[in-house]
């Protein structure tokens, strides 16, 4: 077998460990991403690259427009103000930003001219599933896992209606309301049939919770099921969330196989005048996670969490419990100094068996930047780790480096899950 280090090779190893991480097709594990089927809820050009929750944020530090008179203006008007104050008036140099120049750069448009009309006018002439194809294929996207919420009410009807999917396209079943806001969704499940009470003791309401999972997690084909949790999540603990996570969402999750995604560390609404744009980060006590896994060890745990200052422990956990897989550089973590970091720090504690990265685009065409720029990071931080293994003997084929970056960008996940 060749080593990619031999001598004789016309092309210098690091130039082939990058080729490989920029070409191997990846699967994207969660986005916020629908599938042509869902139509208007799959968002994708300038407008909505401009107006993407992450570019308001900054944009509010560097505009005065008061927080309603934003809001009362169109998409086109917000992102005119939005391009004004970020690109404009201030470098786009935030990740964020460069991340809607990496994109447009990448489809072939001269950003030099700052001609936001003209960006306009090219996409407008753009049809959506060709689009699709271009940006997954310009992203080196093979699949996109969605999220799915039966709780959301422009989402629910084109399920129910079981309309053919993109086989590209794939989903899971987002159950935040059924277990952090259990009061007001118990009323919403009795609505639609379910004989569910507030009271999460009685067998019944359980039986029926699961009732409503197994509906849902069958007519969606959910690949997992999934969850953001505030940073004071616990388990074991008296909650709803906690009875329902043991007495219902895990014993749902062991009868259909799914792993069961955990997000901790999301402060929800932290500005509330900011809408999507207002949720904040909290460092989690991950005993929780560290109980679950050692309660259940028939059960399949995928977790990302939000702290840079949760990351290491996530790292000992993982390597302590081989039913819990941890993925990807969520929201707040994932920019280049970051991802940096902590993917450095996971391949030093798990080897290859983690997945690095996830979008979580919103926008279709945030596949493009988020994709090319977590590649650069993996490839350098490869190259490094592989000159490291040369240094002690160790020849790496290029096969076997084909088959580490396969398993990094969604070949672990898929077997850690049975796909
Ligand atoms: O809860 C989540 O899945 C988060 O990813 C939120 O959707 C957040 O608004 C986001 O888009 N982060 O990237
Ligand atoms: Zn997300």
């Amino acid at each position: 077998m060749k080593s990619i280090f031999s001598e004789t090779s016309q092309v210098p190893f690091a130039a082939q460990v990058e080729e490989i991480v920029a070409s191997t097709p990846v699967f994207d594990i969660h986005t916020h991403l629908y599938s042509p089927a869902f139509g208007e809820l799959l968002l994708w050009g300038i407008d909505d690259l401009l107006v993407y929750h992450y570019l308001v944020a900054e944009a509010f530090r560097q505009s005065d427009v008061p927080y309603e008179k934003f809001w009362s203006l169109s998409k086109t008007e917000q992102a005119d103000l939005i391009w004004d104050a970020l690109f404009l008036q201030h470098s786009p140099i935030s990740e964020s930003c460069r991340g809607v120049l990496t994109t447009l750069q990448a489809l072939g448009l001269d950003v030099k001219k700052r001609d936001l009309p003209g960006l306009r006018k090219w996409f407008a002439g753009q049809k959506v599933e060709d689009h699709i194809n271009h940006c997954m294929q310009l992203a080196g996207v093979r699949k996109i896992c969605m999220t799915n919420s039966p709780f959301d009410d422009l989402e629910r009807p084109v399920w129910e209606q079981g309309l053919a999917q993109d086989e590209r396209f794939v989903a899971a079943l987002r159950i935040d309301p059924l277990l952090l806001s259990w009061q007001e969704t118990a009323s919403t499940l009795a609505d639609r049939g379910f004989q569910v009470t507030a009271d999460v003791t009685q067998e019944k309401t359980i039986s029926e919770v699961r009732r409503f999972l197994s509906e849902w997690s069958k007519r969606i084909n959910a690949r997992y099921v999934m969850i953001s949790l505030p940073p004071d999540f616990a388990f074991p603990a008296q909650t709803a969330a906690a009875q329902l996570i043991e007495r219902a969402v895990l014993p749902h999750c062991r009868e259909y196989n799914l792993p069961f995604a955990l997000m901790p560390g999301v402060k929800r609404a932290v500005n509330p005048q900011l809408k999507l744009a207002g949720d904040g980060v909290g460092l989690t006590d991950l005993t929780a996670i560290q109980n679950l896994c050692a309660q259940f060890p028939e059960n399949k745990f995928l977790t990302t969490v939000l702290a840079r200052e949760n990351q290491h422990e996530l790292c000992v956990l993982a390597r302590k419990f081989r039913n819990l897989h941890i993925f990807g550089c969520w929201w707040f973590t994932n920019v280049p100094s970051l991802i940096e970091e902590i993917t450095r720090m996971r391949i030093e504690l798990l080897g290859m068996s983690f997945t690095p990265q996830h979008s979580d685009a919103r926008v279709l065409d945030q596949i493009v930047y988020k994709w090319q720029h977590s590649r650069r990071i993996v490839a350098r931080i490869l190259v490094e780790k592989y000159a490291e293994l040369a240094q002690s003997g160790w020849q790496t084929t290029r096969a076997e480096v084909e088959r580490d970056v396969k398993d990094l960008f969604g070949g672990a996940f898929e077997r850690f899950c049975g796909m």
